[in-house]
């Protein structure tokens, strides 16, 4: 597959597997998994042909690994807004970890904190140019820091994924900063 191509499954993977499986007549187990058979049949049933081998290869080759593929079921790795328990020990964070934003939500940020949205946790990053490109999906990238181990020090609970994204519920505003 050439990379637009890569690209355009990756999205239709991620809508299914995170926000909207009904679309394609597929429901996830608690868990977030599908078994792969179920979702290459639900596709192409909906127009879309994937080869086992095909999404084996988003898999691997996705820029974030956000998929997860494992004894034949599949399932995203975070940023869903379906309600999944995706079974993620509590982790102590470093000190402070990254959020990317834009100027645009600064002022309700500053007054409200940072809110999970219609998805299940905050999103961070570890460093500043993995924040910087989240930002940059939306406009001009703005990075807050967030002092995290404060955050966990004072009850807080962290959980990261395996390709690297911090989550929490909620970040109040006295845990914020200007990067
Ligand atoms: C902002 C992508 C106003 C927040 C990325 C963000 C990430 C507020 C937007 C993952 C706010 C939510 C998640 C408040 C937060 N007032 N705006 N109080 N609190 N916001 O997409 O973090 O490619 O739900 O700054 O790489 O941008 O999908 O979250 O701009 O890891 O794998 O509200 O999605 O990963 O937007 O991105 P999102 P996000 P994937």
């Amino acid at each position: 597959m050439n990379e637009q191509e890569l690209v355009k499954l990756s999205k239709r993977l991620s809508r299914v597997l995170r926000h909207r499986p009904e679309t394609i007549g597929i429901t996830l187990d608690s868990q977030g998994w599908v078994d792969v058979p179920d979702l290459l049949k639900a596709l192409s049933r909906t127009g879309t042909r994937v080869t086992p081998e095909q999404l084996a290869e988003v898999v691997e080759r996705n820029d974030k690994k956000r998929f997860a593929l494992e004894d034949g079921r599949i399932r995203a790795r975070q940023g869903h807004s379906l309600d999944v328990d995706l079974g993620l020990p509590e982790t102590e964070p470093p000190p402070v970890l990254y959020h990317g934003t834009v100027r645009r939500h600064l002022d309700s940020i500053r007054a409200h904190g940072l809110l999970r949205g219609n998805r299940h946790h905050v999103h961070l990053s570890s460093d500043t140019a993995t924040a910087r490109t989240v930002g940059s999906r939306r406009g001009l990238p703005v990075v807050l820091t967030v002092h995290a181990g404060r955050m966990a020090a004072d009850g807080a609970a962290f959980h990261v994924t395996d390709n690297g994204v911090w989550l929490t519920e909620y970040v109040p505003v006295a845990y914020l900063a200007d990067a």
